[in-house]
């Protein structure tokens, strides 16, 4: 009987997909390692999600190619996600659904934005469709999967963190294990997909 009922997807629950793109799996120019491994993973939660009729959101970094987050402009990484480009498109096995809402963000040059809420109507979008509970996966922890949960709960929803849909760029190699323990000190809860194929459907 352990939590069964509150982890079965239903009304009031979105999912949100945080940028899975080319360029951020194995061989793209921002590559996570083992970014590729959470495609499987995340398509049994879009299944679900499908399945239940419930809405899917999904991110991505939508970047002009004089981003100011490209080390060309002073920032802090190598060009990546450009508008258009095929690093920018959809991990390849990505069940993404056609009904499947699109937020693409830091889209100008002059702006970036880690978290799927900045400067996008993600917020609002969610609320219009009475959305309460986000489940959360996706790319990269320690970067866009932590300020989309961090700003998830800021702006009231509750979060449900799925820990085996994500994986971390690492610069320093605890940064995932810090995203984490960030993301649950402020609110998040861990589930993996095993907790959710044991609840009532
Ligand atoms: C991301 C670094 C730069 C991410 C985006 O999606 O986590 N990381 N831009
Ligand atoms: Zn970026």
């Amino acid at each position: 009987m352990r939590e069964q009922t509150a982890l079965t997807p239903t009304e009031g629950d979105a999912l949100i997909l945080v940028d899975l793109q080319r360029d951020f799996l194995p061989g793209g120019s921002l590559a996570v390692a083992e970014g590729d491994r959470v495609i499987p993973v995340l398509n049994h939660y879009i299944e679900r999600f499908q399945a239940h009729d419930l809405p899917i959101f999904a991110t991505r970094d939508w970047h002009p190619a004089n981003h100011c987050s490209f080390q060309a402009q002073g920032g802090p990484w190598p060009p990546h996600c450009i508008q258009h480009s095929e690093g920018a498109s959809w991990a390849p096995g990505l069940a993404l659904p056609a009904a499947a809402r699109i937020i693409s963000k830091a889209d100008s040059p002059a702006q970036d934005a880690y978290s799927g809420f900045q400067q996008t109507d993600l917020a609002h979008q969610l609320r219009q469709r009475g959305c309460k509970r986000l489940l959360i996966g996706g790319l990269a922890t320690d970067y866009c999967v932590l300020n989309t949960v961090l700003d998830a709960l800021k702006e009231g929803f509750e979060v449900l963190l799925l820990t085996d849909g994500i994986r971390a760029v690492n610069v320093q190699p605890d940064d995932g294990a810090r995203a984490i323990e960030r993301m649950q000190t402020a609110g998040a809860r861990p589930i993996e997909l095993t907790d959710l194929n044991n609840a009532t459907p």
